[in-house]
């Protein structure tokens, strides 16, 4: 990866992926637009010029087909829920820029625009191909309206991505034994006219592209694989009537709409012309962030990044640099795609009502800075996470209320009440460069993408002030040495001001409330991450509490709430005798894992031989307290007289350790070096068959299948 660290002297875009414009909100979208959020603001706080786009996607099948099957036009549907989309992401303090649509002017203007010069480039080609058709309606079928077996893998599949299989995009027709979802009949196959995307002339345009791509490592190694497979043409028009005209001329006989995935990503930059237009290219151009090469002369300047769903990776990373591209656009600078969401271990879904709705959150009166906080920083962005009431409270009460809350309450409180305020004393170094670390840990983060590290960062810096405070106890110094005690609480309001700042991203509105606590002009929005440094005010009120707690009997109820909603929905089920396939129309497959839905085990089917879950439960500090380690096998051999025992040498980064490990059960001892495993690095060194072992290599099972990584972790990663 070739890009320059931000801040950049370029114009950022930070967009996320668009939500069909098709039915409620629910955590698996937020999971997405608070990280993007988050990460938007992570770079406005380090001084990147910057701006967060998005819009609702309403065209397509995914918008048709709940509109039928509502019996309403396609654009009043999309229309009622772009506008409750509107009003919805700012009550998560989702800052767009600009929120725009699919079906607006500018959108339909530019994606007329590009497509005329795909034509110009000579990246258009006309061919016939055979589409699903309905017999008994007579009309064709297009992607949600067909569902059947994907010819990859062999899954369940709709008419144009594998969801519940392999993941692939499917191009029209090559669905195997399709099914009209609107009369349950098998379809058949009929010749028309169709425009094609010629994609397979760009695969070593793409090739180049993706070694240049930051971001998450997923969304660089699938295309890959895909470009390796050999590229396929891409049929950029349907038959249908909602959606944005085709703009060329064409033979076929009725009028034919672009296909949603062309104009859908188009509406990042029309979203981001929007916002330049209102508040004026010299405020923010847009042409720089799109454009920018042009202007600068360099590779690529503007500095696009995409947040996504893990499941619509080859759209960003293949067709939508591809149109870029020979549009003449430059091309994205990182695409992060993250993972899905479950509920309490098993798939979101939203036909099942399992689901967390967005709506619901707030209607429980929770502060939407909890929710952001849990689902930016509880799994890095590639991986899946999971939701469940119980994880929430733990998580709340016990790194927000019990580390950064706790923190900065008793050291205002301590300051309010014996010096009104922020005692005479300027910080000592100790703390300044506790801040200094953690200011470099934020930059580091943005520039990893690792919006978890941006997340997590402020209650580190609180945890640390929590040790600092107990460590120099200045209740006890207060009277008899009362600079030392000034001192003390001098830091401790710093560190306050420095949680503030490196809290913005995640938690805004929290992050505004301890500025405006620590009696802090201007808004925490406005200042950049130095700002931790800069003396406190002088004067402040005495202190609130930050967060609140959330009680066991709250757990228990929100719980049942659930599994009775999952219960009736279920009950509905059976009575209406509703078939899986209902599923297909739920829209954003982004956020909808439905289809791991199966392979998650219920707690009720426990296999008998497996243990139960202990009942005692461990902080989160007490896990801190387990040092473990990626580490790398050098050396293995077996030990005389013990049938499973081997003795390893593992490279732990550090240093290197002799282990032994009960693992002949199941591997081949000759294969065992160059494995990477996890090693428990502070257990107790044990004698075992007269040798010495220094620590444990983790595995799972009587037959001792390792555990291993696997992408980037070096030895001497720790594992978290
Ligand atoms: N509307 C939703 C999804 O497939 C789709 C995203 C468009 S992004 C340009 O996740
Ligand atoms: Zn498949």
């Amino acid at each position: 990866m070739s890009s320059q660290d931000f801040p950049t002297e370029e114009t950022a875009v930070v967009t996320c992926g668009l939500p069909y414009a098709n039915g409620d909100l629910h955590v698996g979208h937020l999971r997405g637009y608070t990280a993007a959020d988050a990460f938007n603001r992570a770079l406005e706080r380090i001084g990147q010029e910057t701006a967060y786009v998005s819009g609702s996607d309403m065209h397509g099948t995914p918008v048709a087909v709940n509109a039928w099957q509502e019996g309403v036009s396609p654009e009043e549907f999309s229309l009622e829920w772009h506008e409750q989309y509107a009003e919805t992401f700012p009550k998560f303090d989702v800052d767009f820029d600009n929120y725009g649509h699919t079906h607006d002017e500018t959108n339909t203007e530019l994606t007329r625009e590009i497509v005329r010069e795909l034509e110009a480039e000579g990246f258009v080609e006309e061919r016939t191909i055979e589409v699903a058709w309905d017999p008994e309606e007579d009309q064709a079928l297009p992607d949600r309206y067909v569902e059947g077996t994907c010819p990859y893998c062999g899954e369940q599949a709709r008419g144009d991505e594998c969801d519940e299989g392999c993941g692939r995009h499917l191009e029209p027709g090559e669905i195997e034994d399709p099914v009209s979802t609107v009369t349950g009949n098998p379809a058949e196959y009929r010749e028309r006219e169709h425009k094609f995307f010629t994609v397979s002339k760009l695969a070593d345009f793409l090739t180049e592209f993706l070694d240049d791509l930051d971001g998450t490592d997923n969304a660089r190694n699938q295309p890959r694989q895909w470009i390796e497979e050999g590229l396929q043409d891409w049929c950029i028009t349907r038959d249908m009537d909602w959606g944005i005209d085709y703009p060329g001329e064409h033979s076929s006989e009725d009028d034919l709409v672009l296909y949603v995935w062309v104009d859908a990503p188009i509406e990042y930059i029309a979203s981001t012309k929007q916002y330049s237009e209102r508040v004026g290219a010299d405020v923010y151009d847009w042409e720089d962030a799109w454009n920018g090469s042009e202007q600068s002369d360099s590779e690529n300047a503007g500095e696009i990044v995409h947040f996504i769903g893990r499941d619509i990776i080859q759209h960003h990373t293949i067709f939508w640099p591809a149109m870029l591209h020979v549009a003449g656009y430059d091309t994205p600078r990182a695409v992060c795609a993250t993972g899905f969401i479950t509920i309490n271990g098993k798939g979101l879904s939203t036909s099942r009502n399992r689901a967390i709705w967005a709506q619901e959150y707030l209607d429980e009166g929770f502060h939407p800075d909890l929710l952001r906080y849990y689902l930016t920083t509880n799994g890095g962005l590639q991986q899946d996470i999971d939701f469940s009431w119980e994880k929430f409270a733990d998580r709340v009460n016990g790194e927000l209320v019990g580390t950064l809350g706790n923190f900065a309450y008793r050291g205002m409180l301590f300051a309010f009440r014996n010096y009104d305020g922020t005692p005479e004393a300027t910080v000592s170094e100790e703390v300044e460069a506790e801040i200094e670390d953690a200011i470099d840990s934020v930059h580091a983060a943005v520039n990893e993408y690792d919006v978890r590290a941006i997340g997590t960062a402020p209650v580190e810096l609180a945890r640390f002030g929590n040790e600092y405070i107990q460590r120099n106890e200045p209740w006890s110094l207060v009277d008899d040495e009362p600079e030392a005690a000034a001192q003390v609480i001098y830091d401790c309001v710093q560190l306050s001001k420095a949680c503030a700042v490196l809290a913005e991203p995640v938690m805004p509105g929290t992050a505004e409330e301890l500025w405006t606590q620590l009696g802090e002009d201007g808004s925490v929005h406005d200042v950049e991450l130095e700002a931790a440094l800069e003396p406190p005010a002088d004067e402040f009120e005495e202190p609130t509490e930050l967060f609140e707690g959330v009680e066991d009997e709250r757990v228990e109820e929100l719980d049942a709430k659930l599994a009775d909603r999952v219960a009736s929905a279920a009950d509905g089920e059976d009575e209406s005798n509703v078939d899986e396939s209902d599923d297909a129309a739920d829209g954003d497959s982004a956020a909808d894992t439905d289809a791991t839905d199966e392979d998650a085990e219920s707690a009720d089917d426990v296999p008998a031989d497996l243990d139960p879950v202990l009942e005692d439960r461990i902080g989160f500090e007490e896990f801190q307290d387990l040092d473990l380690r990626v580490g790398r096998i050098e050396t293995a051999e077996g030990i005389e007289g013990a049938d499973e025992l081997v003795k390893l040498t593992v490279d732990i980064g550090v240093e290197v350790r002799q282990i032994v490990a009960g693992l002949k059960q199941l591997h081949d001892v000759d294969e065992l070096p160059g494995t990477k495993v996890v090693v428990m690095a502070n257990l107790e060194a044990a004698e075992l068959f007269g040798v010495e072992s220094d620590g444990m290599v983790l595995a799972a099972g009587e037959q001792a299948d390792l555990l291993t990584t696997y992408e980037d972790a070096v030895p001497g990663e720790r594992v978290r």
